[in-house]
């Protein structure tokens, strides 16, 4: 049965603090790292029962709170396919983090354990990754303690990136199997995605040099270890924002946050040379999300400044990966998955081409969504995505029998892209690749790339509320059905604007209300977003 005796000693070094509700959401428990010990203590126990539960698989705990600030924390369970942790186990997560004594942590163990018919003897292993963040180490020690009160096998993966993490739980889980991701190792992760890299660049000539900010994150030493893999000729790296080590340095004034929400180049720009033309992209700070932009001309103007966020690289991948199957002349179906903050403009553009769906925020919305697709494309306007090709669709590229050199050439690019792309979860490095493998294929600048479609002047609002959980939506978070006539009153404003659009959504890792709007004419955003700030507040 359950070790109560060893949990409840375990437990008294890391007592939960008082008055403080903690909830697991789409980022899992997120909040100031300096109140999250006795939760990181309680996922430690959670993830042993997970893994438990599936038998000893391997379940992945991440200890990062990505683009929050440096003082911020969080931790967030991974399944044994490296996917997010399946949805009817969240609300576990939240009682037992919420526990206020051990008799009612013990109990809401009980009743987890009940309801999904554990077997509390079986064997767990859980591997854990963290970022770069002061109070990871201490965090850590708490999910050890959880582990080794449950008496789980205990794998340290140390630094790590978020979709880095992810590769690995799902490597531990495939080894030895006919579906093997790849080596559960740093240099199985490196080694993947360079070899298939440089595959997909070989013989396409020298490449320009691409800036990249890394947030000052796990991104920097990540990347870095990735250059060792891949000669300069094929990904020529300038990397920015790499200072792991100076404190308050983290996500501050830059990263892919930073950039997609301010829409303008990160700052102390000034002091870099950055020129009108360069290639550059931005990494968050656990880089599972990256967004690229350039500028068009002298960077002292705020006009020059162009964006090519996750919508545009979703158009990009999607543009490139039909091309591919239908020169391969393979029969499967590529389909795009997007939320609501997609822009106006890449939605009308995808649906020319493509099957678009849309979901709620959250990764774990997205990628079940993109699932159904033989490849589905699927990105949040953030720069959070990836392409996931179903087995089916693997299976068919890999069997396919060419009927031209030039369909033999599509087969073993789509061969590779398998290959290059985590379809765990979004990874700013892996996505850097496909983009630089697009681009240098098609011998495209940031301006070709750019010239898809154009983004709808766009803005989000952050409105603090006295409850945001009485504001309720539907139709993908697009509607709000609660408070009572709200949405009709922003459906009259919106009327009011040429080509515009706007929702508001409770925000589900900050105690805010979102507000987002878009408008055919640039003059009008600000009015359309106020006045719908104002309708909510
Ligand atoms: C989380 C989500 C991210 C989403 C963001 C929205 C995952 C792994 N992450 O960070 O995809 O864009 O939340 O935040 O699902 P919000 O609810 O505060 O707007
Ligand atoms: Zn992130």
């Amino acid at each position: 049965g359950l070790p109560v005796q060893l949990i409840n000693e375990a437990s008294k070094a890391h007592p939960k603090p008082e008055g403080i509700k903690f909830a697991y959401g789409t980022a899992g428990l997120r909040t100031k790292a300096n109140i999250l010990d006795s939760t990181c203590f309680r996922i430690g126990l959670i993830g042993a029962l997970r893994s438990k539960k599936l038998g000893g698989k391997t379940i992945g705990l991440m200890v990062t709170a990505s683009h929050n600030p440096e003082e911020d924390n969080g931790v967030k369970m991974v399944d044994p396919r490296g996917e997010m942790l399946e949805a009817s186990w969240e609300p576990h997560c939240t009682e037992i983090a919420n526990a206020t004594s051990e008799e009612e942590l013990i109990r809401s163990l009980q009743k987890l354990i009940t309801t999904f018919k554990i077997d509390v003897n079986a064997d767990a292993s859980v591997i854990f990754g963290y970022d770069t963040r002061p109070s990871c180490k201490e965090l850590v020690q708490a999910i050890v303690d959880g582990l080794s009160a449950m008496g789980a096998h205990i794998i340290d993966a140390g630094l790590k990136t978020t979709p880095q993490l992810h590769y690995l739980v799902k490597c531990h889980n495939t080894k030895g199997t006919p579906d093997a991701y790849g080596e559960p190792t740093d240099e199985g992760y490196y080694k993947k995605l360079s070899e298939a890299y440089i595959k997909l660049v070989a013989g396409k000539g020298p490449g320009t040099p691409l800036t990249v900010d890394c947030a000052n994150g796990v991104g920097a030493p990540a990347l870095l270890e990735l250059t060792k893999y891949i000669p300069k000729e094929h990904l020529d790296i300038r990397a920015l924002r790499t200072s792991t080590n100076a404190s308050g340095a983290l996500n501050n004034g830059c990263g892919a946050d930073y950039v997609k929400t301010n829409q303008c180049l990160p700052a102390g720009y000034d002091k870099e040379d950055v020129k009108a033309g360069d290639r550059m992209c931005s990494f968050d700070g656990d880089a599972d999300r990256v967004v690229f932009y350039y500028l068009k001309g002298p960077a002292t103007a705020k006009e020059s400044f162009r964006l090519l966020d996750g919508d545009k690289i979703a158009s990009l991948a999607a543009d490139h990966l039909s091309e591919l199957v239908k020169k391969a002349g393979v029969e499967l179906e590529l389909g795009c998955v997007q939320t609501a903050y997609a822009n106006g403009n890449s939605t009308k553009y995808l649906k020319q081409r493509v099957p678009v769906t849309c979901t709620p925020t959250g990764v774990k919305y997205l990628h079940h969504a993109a699932e159904k697709f033989d490849i589905g494309v699927y990105f949040e306007a953030n720069g959070h995505g990836t392409v996931l090709f179903s087995p089916s669709a693997q299976k068919a590229i890999k069997e396919a029998s060419p009927s031209s050199p030039a369909a033999q050439d599509a087969l073993e690019q789509l061969g590779a892209l398998i290959d290059l792309i985590n379809q765990t979860v979004g990874d700013a490095i892996s996505d850097m690749l496909l983009v630089e493998v697009i681009l240098r294929s098609r011998q495209w600048g940031p301006t070709e790339w750019d010239g898809a479609y154009e983004d709808l002047p766009n803005k989000i609002l952050k409105v603090n509320v006295k409850d945001r959980s009485i504001f309720k939506t539907e139709d993908a978070e697009r509607r709000l059905v609660s408070p009572e006539g709200l949405q009709a009153k922003i459906d009259e404003l919106v009327g009011k604007y040429k080509d515009a659009r706007a929702f508001v959504r409770p925000s589900g890792t900050e105690d805010c209300v979102r507000v987002y709007a878009e408008t055919g004419l640039a003059s009008e955003l600000s009015a359309l977003a106020n006045g719908v700030a104002k309708l909510v507040a």
